[in-house]
C-alpha cells in the first residue's frame, strides 16, 4: 500500500473551515509493505527512523511527542474507532517523500498506514469512509488540521489537480494544462508541527470560528456572497482578518479552477500572488524568508508563487511555464540558495509533478 504527498495549488488555511481547496498529489510516496499478523501487535520498519512496536490495544495513546510512532498509532486508533481494533501487522516502510520538506510526509505516512492495516485484514474502505476518520486521526498526533492532505492523498489523478470540496464531500479533478510546470521550493526554515507553529496554527482557526459566530453565521460557505458587508460589522483584529482571508481565498479558488479550466496561466499566477499577500498580511503565517522566496521566483521568471501550506516557514509553490522552467531554478539557486549552505536540490526544490493518489493508481 502507498499514499503520496502533495503541494496545495491555492486554498491556504480554509479546509477546515469546510471551504474548497486545491492541491495536487506529487510522484512520490509512502509505501507499506507488510503481512498480516494474527495477533494484536503492529510492528514497523523504516530504514530513516527504526522500528517500532506496539499492541493494538483500544484506547491507545500517543507516546513521545514528534516520534513518528505516533502516525502508526493515529491509524491504528483511527481505524478503531470506526471498526474496533484488529489484527496487527509487520511492515517495511520506505518513501522517496522528504520529511519536513512541507509535501505531507506525514499525512501521507498516516494514509498508507491506515490502508495496510485494512487491507492486512481483508477490508476495504471507500474514500467517504477514509475521510471520516483520517482528518480526526491526525489530530491523535496533536494537530487540528483539515482534511485536505488525505483527500489529496486519496484521490488526485495523474496530471491533473483536485478541486477537493468537504460540504458535502467530493473531488473533482481538473487538467493541469501542459505546458504549466509547478516546483515547490523550501524556505529552509522550518515550522516544528507539534511545536508552537501548531499553536499559531490552532489560533487561525479558531479566529475564525468566532469572527463567523458573532455575525450569526453557521458556515462560511454561507458568507462569500456577502463577505465585505460582513466584514465590515467586525471590529479590527485578528477576528476580521482571519474572515477576510478565509472568505477571500474561497473565492479565489474559485477563480484559480476557471483560470485553469481556460488555460490561462497568468491569472492563475495572479491568483497565487494574491493568496501569498492574504496569508502574509491578513492571516499573518508568512515569514521573511518565505516572502523572499516568493520575490525570488518573480524575480526569476515565473507567473504567480505563494507560500503552501500552514506557513511560519515551509515551502512556496511556484508555477511557471515550461519553457521558463530551467531558467527559474536557476534564478532562485541564484537569488535565494547561493548563500544558505544547508540548500540540496534533491530535497529543497522540487518539480511538482501531478501524480495519482492511493485510491486512483
Ligand atoms: P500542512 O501543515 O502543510 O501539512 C496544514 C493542514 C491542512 C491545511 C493547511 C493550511 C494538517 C495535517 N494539515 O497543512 O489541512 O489546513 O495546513 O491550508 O494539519
Amino acid at each position: 500500500m502507498w499514499a503520496p504527498g502533495r503541494v496545495n495549488l491555492i486554498g491556504e488555511h480554509i479546509d477546515y473551515h469546510g471551504l474548497a481547496v486545491l492541491p495536487m498529489a506529487l510522484e512520490r510516496r509512502v509505501e507499506v509493505k507488510f503481512r498480516p499478523q494474527a495477533d494484536r501487535r503492529i510492528v514497523a520498519r523504516s530504514t530513516s527512523y527504526g522500528r517500532r512496536e506496539f499492541a493494538w490495544s483500544q484506547p491507545l495513546t500517543p507516546v513521545a511527542a514528534g516520534d513518528w510512532e505516533n502516525y502508526l498509532r493515529a491509524a491504528a486508533q483511527a481505524i478503531a474507532g470506526k471498526w474496533g481494533a484488529l489484527d496487527g501487522i509487520d511492515a517495511s516502510i520506505t518513501s522517496d517523500l522528504p520529511a519536513a520538506a512541507g509535501l505531507s510526509s506525514s499525512s501521507a505516512l498516516l494514509v498508507a498506514f491506515t490502508l495496510a492495516l485494512l487491507a492486512a485484514n481483508g477490508r476495504g474502505a471507500t474514500f467517504q469512509e477514509l475521510m471520516e476518520i483520517l482528518p480526526d486521526g491526525e489530530q491523535f498526533v496533536g494537530t487540528r488540521g483539515g482534511g485536505m492532505d488525505h483527500a489529496a492523498a486519496l484521490v488526485s489523478k495523474a496530471g491533473c489537480a483536485t478541486l477537493v470540496e468537504f460540504a458535502p464531500l467530493a473531488a473533482r479533478h481538473i487538467p493541469v494544462p501542459r505546458d504549466w510546470r509547478f516546483l515547490v521550493a523550501h524556505s529552509l526554515q522550518t515550522a516544528e508541527k507539534s511545536g508552537p507553529a501548531r499553536e499559531e496554527y490552532n489560533r487561525r482557526r479558531a479566529a475564525g470560528d468566532t469572527a463567523l459566530a458573532r455575525l450569526g453565521l453557521r458556515r462560511y460557505a454561507d458568507a462569500l456572497e456577502i463577505a465585505p458587508a460582513a466584514a465590515a460589522k467586525l471590529a479590527e483584529g485578528p477576528e476580521r482578518d482571519s474572515f477576510l482571508h478565509t472568505t477571500s481565498e474561497a473565492l479565489r479558488v474559485r477563480a484559480a479552477v476557471s483560470a485553469m479550466e481556460r488555460d490561462d496561466g497568468e491569472a492563475f499566477g495572479r491568483l497565487l500572488l494574491a493568496s501569498h499577500a492574504s496569508l502574509r498580511d491578513r492571516l499573518r503565517v508568512s515569514c521573511a524568508a518565505l516572502d523572499r522566496l516568493v520575490e525570488a521566483a518573480m524575480e526569476s521568471g515565473a507567473l504567480g508563487a505563494r507560500l503552501t501550506g500552514a506557513g511560519f516557514g515551509g515551502c512556496a509553490v511556484i508555477l511557471c511555464r515550461s519553457r521558463d522552467a530551467a531558467q527559474v531554478r536557476r534564478g532562485l539557486i541564484e537569488r535565494f540558495y547561493a548563500d544558505r549552505g544547508e540548500f540540496d536540490q534533491g530535497r529543497h526544490l522540487i518539480d511538482a509533478v501531478p501524480g495519482a493518489g492511493a485510491l486512483h493508481p
